[in-house]
């Protein structure tokens, strides 16, 4: 399993790879201005590539329970400048939060190697910029919208459901020139799932995996470990290092945190015990 970046570059996904959340949004920093803002993500990139990230996703659109939309204007200002700077200090992978074809396009040509779609490439002109960028694409499932998602999520049978709409979507994506190897497969955990779908959609996710595509789990920080355990967002590590290590286990190759340095660790222990020390 080998992603074709754009540029000449590849990523290896043979083993589980740890992805660091960047964000970019004026909530994630107390706000100090448009300086502070970029100069936090710098210090942060550096940090989370210190501990082990081997994929840096810098997204400038909130996407959690509740969060408005942004315009493609904020979204441009807040991300561009990080991924130039990141770009050009460090070596790594980046991937791009984002939704709207603009950014897809104005971040792969600023530097960012693949397009993390959290509305799997269905906003207008997003799917024909991804084909543009030559950019593997994370594609994820959602049911509903980010601002009322979580009000009252149902399915007759979560992971059909999850799984039929990801694989039609890659079908569409690879009809569209979508390289089969560069799409990557996402549950979507807390968007638009109730407790129980969330914790169902982790006992099967070896079944999204046996797809062939790569998985991407993001789990780090959510309400299915807040709502379960009754803990604030700055107390869910250890439960968050237990959902990356059981993603892991179950064959994801991408899991996407904001602990990097503990997840590294839990992750390369899996990683001893299946194929060695
Ligand atoms: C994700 C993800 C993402 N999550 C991908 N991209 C977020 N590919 C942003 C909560 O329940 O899982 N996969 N981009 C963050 N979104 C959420 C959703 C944050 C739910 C928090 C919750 O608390």
């Amino acid at each position: 399993m080998q992603l074709a970046l754009p540029r000449q570059r590849s990523l290896d996904l043979s083993r589980p790879l740890v992805m660091g959340i960047l964000n970019v949004t004026p909530d994630s920093f107390s706000d100090g201005g448009r300086y502070n803002r970029y100069d936090a993500a710098l210090r942060q990139a550096e940090q989370m590539l210190a501990d082990g990230a081997a994929i840096l996703d810098i997204g400038g659109e909130s996407t959690r329970p509740g969060a408005a939309d942004v315009s493609a204007q904020d979204e441009l200002e807040r991300v561009v400048p990080v991924i130039e700077a990141i770009r050009q200090r460090f070596d790594s992978v980046i991937s791009i939060d984002t939704s709207k074809a603009v950014v897809m396009s104005a971040a792969v040509q600023a530097g960012a190697d693949i397009i993390n779609d959290v509305r799997a490439l269905l906003e207008p002109g997003a799917l024909e910029a991804a084909v543009a960028a030559r950019a593997p694409v994370c594609l994820m499932h959602m049911q509903g919208a980010p601002r009322s998602m979580q009000q009252a999520p149902q399915y007759q049978d979560v992971v059909a459901e999850v799984k039929q709409f990801l694989l039609e979507r890659a079908q569409t994506c690879q009809q569209a020139g979508v390289l089969k190897q560069n799409i990557i497969l996402d549950p979507g955990f807390g968007f638009g799932k109730s407790l129980t779908h969330n914790y169902v959609l982790l006992q099967q996710l070896q079944q999204f995996a046996d797809s062939g595509y790569p998985v991407l789990a993001g789990m780090s920080r959510k309400s299915m470990l807040g709502q379960l355990l009754a803990i604030p967002v700055n107390e869910r590590l250890a439960a968050s290092v237990a959902c990356a290590t059981i993603a892991a286990l179950k064959g994801a190759r991408i899991i996407r945190v904001h602990d990097v340095k503990e997840t590294v660790q839990a992750v390369r222990v899996v990683t001893a015990m299946q194929y060695g020390a």
